[in-house]
């Protein structure tokens, strides 16, 4: 396979302006008739084309009507040339595929008994043959005929414009779509599917139908994603005055995706598992997790659909934007710092750690084998990170402008990530060419900083240095524009701010609170009129995608997570405490000392737990113990990750918690366990988390704890309560009570799919016994299928990622257990066999495991016939 480079991008010599297609849908294969007006692109001379096209069976092939002879075009295994062409022609094709055999999930497929689509990135060449990159925008009309009981509903984009029946009880329905779209927003859906029906009035006073297909079984779980949707709607018209532009708007769920869902104009496909909620089937992280991800898609609708990107290096320009939109939306819905703090865990925990392995690769890549294998947290998380940084140098008014002009500017064009920052540049006027940068350079940057305070002077200087170690490909860094948000903490709370050329006494709406620009390798802030020495509160709201090093000592650590007046700095203090107090208990370990969890941390925690006016949500958070993978990140800084140490520093750290805290965690455990009807609200929710944290260090304790798990597992109503109670009794019951619990979960639940795939994943990450064991036999369990993306992520997916020291154990054994599910992935599913691969791409990470974590991927990289996908992941991470 071979990489393809953003530097030799070229313009396409011909356009597609109008695509007619025309599917017949049969249980053996499907046929494609394909009516394609190419226009020569001005400016071009080319006489010749090559469409894309992969797995087709041309049947027929037409130019202006006249079939085609042998010689006149030519056809290999991913593409169709054609030569002698016109200023514009009409081209016809016939192709024959199976969507029966497609387990790629790539392209036309089956899901169940219904047929889907997932084109994205580039799935549409395996439909038809075309140009299938995102710059040939196309007005679409597809027919689609099938059997009419078998698939009364037949879907694709756009308004329905004829339906009528056929011979052999078939039938036929056409679909138009006005707005001229790349082939990868093209999706069509044919299914005996149910659907739940509302409306919605945009501002403009136009009413757009809204309409969910899913199963008949799943009707009732569809009212969550329907609020969420309008939600979404009214949002996307008040923050950023985008309206919807058609008159209906679909959404179907399918069981089988690669991902979580698809925004395919005005016809989104989502996984079941992003769409569904009820009280009895999704967590109160899952209702979260539909509304955001429900909200996403219709964002798409403005950020990638009416704009799209110009190629596929430019994925961030619709990701990044949209996920910051999403994000944004979530805030406003909920907890603001809680959002921040989500979305900074996962940041530091899985995208630092992509940014420093041998994947790293900038916001937009230059290169790439495999498209699928760049749908990464750098493309949409840093990406998001990176409009958020723009929103915070400019301020929501000038950044709303931007957004604003970008929509007026490249309404319906295929577009680039210059383009956006060009249209938040000029309509601001602020400089943005030294912030391209992070579209450009891969990497975190490291923010070194120290404080020091003059008495005398009454002066405090920050002293920062920027840095950013060197990544595949590019080793020498060039200092970046950061937003570093911060404020001084005195001993009765935060300090009023004067910097040094700032006019005097400045009336800013929050004096307390600043957002320092950095932009040098080296730079000092100097603040005047400071009256004692301060605790610097850096990185507030992580308003950088950076890390920050500070000299604190656990006292300023401990006042900055008591007392700072910014909650995501508070948290984070929190959280850095923690760290240094399990890197203690690490290092006492490897000494072979008796292990002392850190008092000063203890009594903090202990004054969170009796902070009755603290909000349960937010004390959740704080309460709780940064994760394995989190540790294992950052001690990949410091000699690599000692597996075993991070997982028994962290059980310690839990008992010794629960230990000296006991009373305060019972206490508060009965206070959140109110009896109330379920309902996924902020505040309920954020009462259900923290008596399951507390209700997690409580089980710590022994028998006695462990059976108020029981008993909430008997008592609960809902699935948050259920699998915290479940996961307790199984990872600290007896084996006789896991087992039993287990089995009667999965007896009461076997009949909801979504439900027994989180009991699988839940059992994945179970540390007792054998963990891999207990992985193998979950595959041979008759709900297990490897066929189904979502229980591979929820079994495979989850011990390798979310079960370190199962994964990891001394033998090697689990490294070989995920290099045969790859192997055997490789050709059925080549997108999931690539991003299962991805924890043992950490291989420099784990001094224990580094040899045989490089000898799995060197038998994966000897093997014959590997899928570009995994190609290209085995081979960058061995390099
Ligand atoms: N834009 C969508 C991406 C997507 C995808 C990509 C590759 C393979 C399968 C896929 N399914 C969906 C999802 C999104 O970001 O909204
Ligand atoms: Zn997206």
């Amino acid at each position: 396979p071979k990489a393809i480079y953003l530097k030799n991008y070229q313009p396409p010599e011909y356009l597609i302006p109008e695509t007619r297609l025309h599917f017949e849908l049969h249980e053996e294969f499907a046929l494609v008739h394909a009516t394609l007006r190419l226009a020569r692109r001005p400016g071009s001379s080319a006489t010749s084309l090559r469409l894309h096209g992969e797995d087709l069976e041309l049947l027929a092939i037409a130019l202006n009507g006249r079939a085609l002879v042998d010689g006149e075009y030519a056809v290999d295994d991913a593409s169709l040339t054609l030569t002698g062409l016109a200023e514009t022609v009409e081209l016809q094709t016939t192709t024959r595929i199976r969507p029966q055999d497609n387990t790629a999930l790539e392209g036309l497929y089956k899901s169940r008994a219904m047929f889907c689509t997932q084109c994205e990135a580039e799935g549409f060449r395996k439909i038809t043959y075309f140009l299938d990159r995102p710059d040939v925008m196309s007005v679409f009309s597809v027919t689609i005929d099938a059997d009419l009981e078998r698939y009364p509903v037949l879907l694709s984009n756009g308004n329905r414009t004829a339906q009528s029946g056929l011979a052999d009880a078939r039938h036929r329905v056409v679909w138009e779509d006005p707005f001229p779209k790349p082939a990868y927003l093209f999706a069509l859906v044919a299914g005996d599917l149910a659907r739940v029906e509302d409306t919605f009035t945009t501002m403009s006073g136009r009413s757009v139908v809204l309409r969910i297909y899913v199963e008949e079984k799943d009707l009732g779980k569809c009212d969550h994603a329907m609020q969420s949707l309008k939600h979404a709607m009214r949002w996307d018209e008040e923050v950023y005055g985008r309206e919807y532009d058609l008159d209906i708007f679909n959404i179907v769920a399918v069981d089988d995706f690669n991902m979580g869902a698809m925004e395919n104009k005005s016809l989104n496909i989502f996984n079941t598992s992003c769409i569904l909620a009820s009280p009895e089937t999704t967590t109160d992280v899952g209702f979260e997790r539909v509304e955001s991800i429900v909200a996403h898609e219709y964002f798409h609708n403005w950020s990638g659909n009416r704009v799209t990107c110009r190629d596929w290096f430019q994925l961030s320009l619709k990701e990044g934007f949209t996920v910051f939109r999403d994000a944004e939306f979530s805030a406003d819905r909920g907890a603001r710092d809680l959002k921040r703090i989500e979305d900074a865990t996962l940041l530091r925990t899985a995208q630092f750690a992509e940014d420093g392995g041998p994947m790293a690769h900038p916001v937009r890549p230059d290169s790439f084998i495999e498209i699928s294998n760049f749908y990464t947290l750098t493309v949409y998380e840093k990406g998001a990170a990176v409009v958020r940084m723009i929103h915070t140098l400019l301020g929501p008014e000038r950044f709303r402008a931007g957004s604003d002009l970008y929509f007026e500017r490249h309404d319906g064009q295929a577009v680039t990530c210059d383009d956006f920052v060009d249209a938040m540049q000029d309509s601001s006027g602020v400089d943005l060419s030294q912030f391209r940068r992070w579209y450009s350079q891969a990497g975190t940057p490291e923010l070194a900083i120290s404080g020091e305070y003059d008495a005398d002077a009454r002066t405090f200087a920050l002293h920062v240095t920027q840095s950013c170690p060197a990544t595949p490909g590019q080793p020498d860094k060039l200092p970046l524009v950061i937003p570093l948000a911060m404020g001084l903490l005195g001993d009765a709370g935060n300090l009023r701010l004067q910097l040094q050329g700032e006019p005097a006494g400045s009336e800013l709406a929050d004096n307390t609170h600043r957002v320092l620009e950095v932009n040098a390798a080296e730079q000092s802030f100097l603040f005047t009129d400071v009256p004692e020495k301060p605790v610097p509160s850096l990185l507030r709201g992580f308003s950088a995608p950076v890390r920050v090093r500070y000299d604190f000592s656990r006292e300023d650590l401990c006042a900055l997570m008591m007392r700072d007046g910014d909650g995501f700095a508070r948290w984070d203090a929190g959280q850095q405490l923690m760290v240094q107090a399990l890197g203690n208990l690490q290092t006492q370990r490897r000494d072979g000392e008796a292990l002392a969890l850190d008092p000063l941390l203890v009594d903090a925690l202990g004054g969170l737990l009796r902070d009755e006016q603290l909000e349960p949500a937010v004390a959740a958070a704080m309460l709780a113990l940064p994760g394995e993978n989190t540790l294992a990140e950052l001690a990949s800084h410091a000699g690599g990750a000692d597996v075993e140490g991070i997982h028994a520093a962290r059980e310690h750290a839990r008992g010794a918690i629960a230990g000296a805290l006991g009373d305060e965690l019972a206490g508060v455990y009965r206070r959140c366990r109110v009896s109330e009807e379920y309902a996924p609200v902020g505040e309920q929710i954020g009462r259900r988390t923290l008596a399951n944290v507390c209700l997690s260090y409580l089980a710590t304790l022994g028998e006695a704890q462990v059976a108020l798990a029981a008993t909430q597992l008997e008592a609960a109503d809902n699935l948050t309560d259920r699998l915290a109670a479940l996961q307790i009794l199984a990872q600290y019951g007896e084996a006789s009570q896991r087992e039993s619990a287990l089995q009667r979960f999965y007896d009461d639940w076997s009949h909801e799919t979504l439900v027994v795939n989180q009991w699988l994943q839940l059992q994945a990450m179970l540390t007792v016994g054998d963990s891999l064991e207990r992985v193998r036999a979950l595959m041979e369990h008759p709900a297990f299928t490897l066929d189904n993306p979502n229980k591979v992520r929820a079994v495979v997916g989850a011990f390798a990622s979310g079960n370190p020291t199962g994964f990891h154990r001394a033998d090697g054994a689990g490294y070989g257990f995920l290099g045969g599910i790859v192997e055997i992935l490789n050709r059925r599913n080549p997108q999931m066999a690539a991003r299962l691969l991805v924890p043992l791409t950490k291989w420099r990470n784990y001094p224990a495991g580094r040899d045989a974590m490089r000898e799995e991927l060197q038998r994966l990289a000897a093997l014959p016939d590997l899928s570009p996908d995994v190609y290209e992941v085995v081979s960058k991470s061995l390099a």
